[in-house]
């Protein structure tokens, strides 16, 4: 492996180990600092043979995108622990992006220069890709795309395998759901997803698409994007109440902005849940919490737990298997008649 200490240096002054939980951290830090120390080593002298394969752990630079959710940091917690959990087989190289698409292909750049075994990331947005995934496959490392894909026209060879839930599928049976609570009829407003980002453009698809399929009497009035932030989330919706006096619905293409969309609801003094009905996507605790009071009335699960099929993916790449091209996580729909408390205590995340 080519790794030098000044790349590693670099990589942690630009991106910082995110700081989820103690002992993850210091385990990623701690596998960082045995990264530089065994790369001063390799400096004083040319790698061996025999210090090549010195290293065998499954060596894995995961360029997160930043910390916009409840969601995103459930994700990268599960990553963290399951890493520190197995630090005599895994290391882990974690960077955070801070939301921005220079900052994760920096950082995929670096994850190249150290020669990790496999690159995982969740694209921010789908495109503008081509050209760093085009060196990952130079340099011979393949790459895991998380939880969102990037866009199709780019061509799938630019990758090895994406391991994500089906958001069109997750857009649809919220719009079956949204039918359901208005008994066919009335008028939605649609918070979106980050601009540009697979979750947010597959989640408006298979929404507006199979409402302008199958239900003549559903409107949508209006859809901005809340770029799957709570505080935009409220910010949006608070703008949708001023312009609108007939909302009888929003979907929110995740909780964490159906979240704030309550805030907004009830401080505009309706009810959220009741004057207007409320549909997430993610199935974070929170949510749970909210349809449980009832003041949310479903969330269509996105599961961030991926942290077991990311690294088991990543050793067979390593070890040169072939594995499906999409690992489709299996979700659920959660609608107020399928929450009890039973249910919210369970949550994972
Ligand atoms: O739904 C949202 C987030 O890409 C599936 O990103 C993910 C989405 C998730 O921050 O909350």
């Amino acid at each position: 492996m080519k790794k030098t200490l000044a790349m590693l240096t670099g990589l942690a002054m630009a991106f910082s180990l995110t700081a989820c939980g103690g002992s993850t951290t210091a385990a990623t830090t701690a596998a960082a600092e045995t990264t530089a120390a065994a790369q001063t080593e390799a400096e004083k002298a040319p790698e061996t043979e025999a210090e090549k394969s010195g290293n065998d752990k499954l060596v894995v630079g995961f360029a997160q995108i930043g910390q916009e959710s409840g969601w995103r940091d459930a994700e990268t917690n599960d990553v963290q622990w399951y890493a520190a959990r197995n630090t005599d087989t895994i290391e882990l190289t974690f960077a955070d992006a801070q939301q921005k698409q220079e900052n994760q292909i920096k950082a995929i750049r670096n994850f190249i220069e150290m020669g990790v075994d496999v690159i995982v990331f969740p694209p921010v947005v789908e495109t503008g890709w081509e050209a760093v995934l085009t060196e990952c496959q130079e340099a011979g490392i393949p790459v895991i795309l998380v939880d969102r894909g990037i866009d199709a026209s780019a061509g799938d060879d630019l990758y090895t395998t994406m391991i994500a839930s089906d958001h069109v599928w997750a857009g649809e049976q919220a719009a079956i759901v949204m039918n359901d609570l208005l008994g066919g009829k009335g008028k939605v407003v649609e918070l979106e997803g980050t601009v540009g980002a697979s979750a947010a453009v597959q989640r408006k698809k298979g929404f507006d698409e199979y409402i302008a399929a199958n239900c003549p009497d559903i409107e949508i009035l209006d859809s901005q994007t809340g770029d799957f932030t709570r505080s935009m989330g409220k910010e949006v919706m608070e703008s949708f109440l001023k312009t609108y006096d007939d909302i009888d619905a929003v979907f929110c293409h995740n909780d964490d902005m159906a979240l704030g969309a309550i805030e907004a609801i009830k401080e505009a003094g309706k009810k959220p849940g009741e004057d207007i009905k409320i549909i997430g996507v993610d199935g974070v605790k929170g949510a749970f919490e909210a349809i449980l009071a009832g003041e949310m009335n479903c969330t269509v699960e996105c599961t961030p737990i991926l942290a077991e099929q990311i690294f088991e993916t990543a050793a067979k790449l390593k070890n040169g298997e072939t594995v499906d091209k999409w690992i489709m996580s299996a979700d659920g729909v959660y609608t107020s008649d399928k929450v009890t408390q039973e249910v919210v205590d369970g949550r994972q995340y």
